[in-house]
């Protein structure tokens, strides 16, 4: 019964969804002409990196992480094979941009530097490379966040980059400009909560996998470029007349899927199943808290970026309650646990996850992928039986 294409039959045509596949090249040209006209674009690689203080400070933002396997090899001639495809891709991007390949992300010309964090160790590693091929600047993090020199340590060092890139832009980063990014990337943040709000419904009147590429968009696209399309397609979500549930209802939760990767949900849902909720970077990671808009900018910037549940940090209990939480609050019949290939921190952390999982009684199923096709038919057989078993 669960077998049915879910994104044929519950999904009606989304005409709204068109607007993320045309605002593409309306960006790219607002970057460019951006460039010409000496505004600066940075590149970043992760959540950590405030875009609050690179807009105050006049700059504009993309986010380079790479979903692809066209650069991996280019990358891996400088990097290991066995370290995770994210690293590899985006690496791979930056440098046959720099060395006037053809595979290179199309976005990489399109930044004048990289802002970089110190999260995990292949990332960490890879960005003292970087500098050979792109200007870059590592933001440092505690790797505590719960303990009590986190915040001030953090905050030091937000400062430290807000100095940089005022430098940089020549543009001071003052509490009135940040007070207003602040509030900007909250009114996304709020937007991102009605539209997931929207997923609650059963069935949803979306599918996971256009969901992902939705939230991909979102770190490419300018913030209020980016809000109109998700409004247009929240306001067209909620005019559906909800239809009639066709399959389980699954949660992710794990690596990041950068644009280029749909690998997985894509899997799941042609097997008949509904992505309803992710619990990730490229999922509700990126907007489910707000900074407080009336408290210290800078304070609340530093509480609520330190706040991000990433596996790199230590202990990560936050990570595990919210997974819980997603789980019910989504009516999720299971979890899937996706893992990047060699992404240590986020393997590891899977044991946790799923010994609270099971507590609720709450089905979870483990899969490691790369950016290749290989295995997708083995990823189809393992999700088959899942959602045989929890039918
Ligand atoms: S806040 S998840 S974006 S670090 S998958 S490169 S962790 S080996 S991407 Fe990430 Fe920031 Fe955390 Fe999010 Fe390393 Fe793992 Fe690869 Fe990863």
């Amino acid at each position: 019964m669960w077998y049915t294409y879910v994104s044929e039959l519950m999904t009606p045509l989304l005409k709204s969804l068109d607007f993320f596949k045309d605002s593409y090249e309306i960006r790219v040209a607002q970057l460019k002409e951006e460039r010409a006209k000496g505004i600066r674009v940075i590149g970043t690689f992760c959540l950590y990196i405030p875009d609050e203080i690179i807009f105050a400070a006049g700059a504009d933002r993309i986010v380079l992480c790479g979903g692809g396997t066209e650069t991996i090899p280019v990358a891996e001639q400088s990097l290991p094979r066995n370290i995770c495809p994210l690293i590899k891709s985006s690496f791979g991007a930056v440098v046959d941009a720099c060395c006037g390949g053809n595979r290179a992300c199309p976005h990489i010309p399109l930044v004048d530097l990289v802002v970089a964090e110190a999260t995990c160790d292949g990332k960490k590693k890879m960005y003292e490379i970087l500098p050979e091929y792109i200007p870059t600047y590592v933001i440092d993090l505690p790797q505590k966040p719960g303990s009590p020199e986190a915040l001030e340590y953090f905050l030091s060092e937000l400062r430290k980059f807000a100095q940089f890139i005022e430098n940089l832009t020549g543009h001071e980063v003052t509490e009135t400009a940040l007070r207003q990014e602040i509030q900007s990337a909250n009114d996304t943040k709020r937007l991102l909560h009605r539209l997931f709000s929207l997923r609650k419904r059963d069935p949803p009147p979306i599918t996971g996998s256009e969901i992902l590429r939705v939230m991909q968009k979102q770190f490419f696209l300018a913030p209020a470029q980016f809000r109109e399309g998700v409004n247009r397609l929240c306001d067209e979500m909620e005019q559906i007349t909800p239809g009639t549930r066709t399959g389980p209802r699954i949660m992710i939760s794990g690596c990041p899927m950068a644009a280029g990767n749909t690998k997985v949900p894509d899997i799941i849902e042609q097997r008949g199943a509904t992505i309803v909720v992710e619990e990730s970077c490229t999922g509700t990671r990126s907007f489910w808290d707000l900074v407080d808009e009336n408290a210290d900018p800078w304070k609340a910037l530093a509480e609520r970026y330190l706040e991000i549940p990433c596996a790199c940090m230590t202990p990560n209990d936050q990570r595990i309650s919210r997974i819980v939480d997603l789980a019910k609050l989504y009516n999720v019949d299971g979890v899937v646990y996706y893992t990047l290939q060699f992404c240590h921190a986020y393997n590891i952390e899977r044991f946790r996850v799923q010994k609270a999982l099971k507590k609720e009684k709450i089905p979870m199923l483990a899969i490691e992928s790369d950016y290749g096709e290989s295995d997708a038919e083995q990823i189809g057989i393992r999700v088959d039986a899942f959602l045989e078993m929890i039918e």
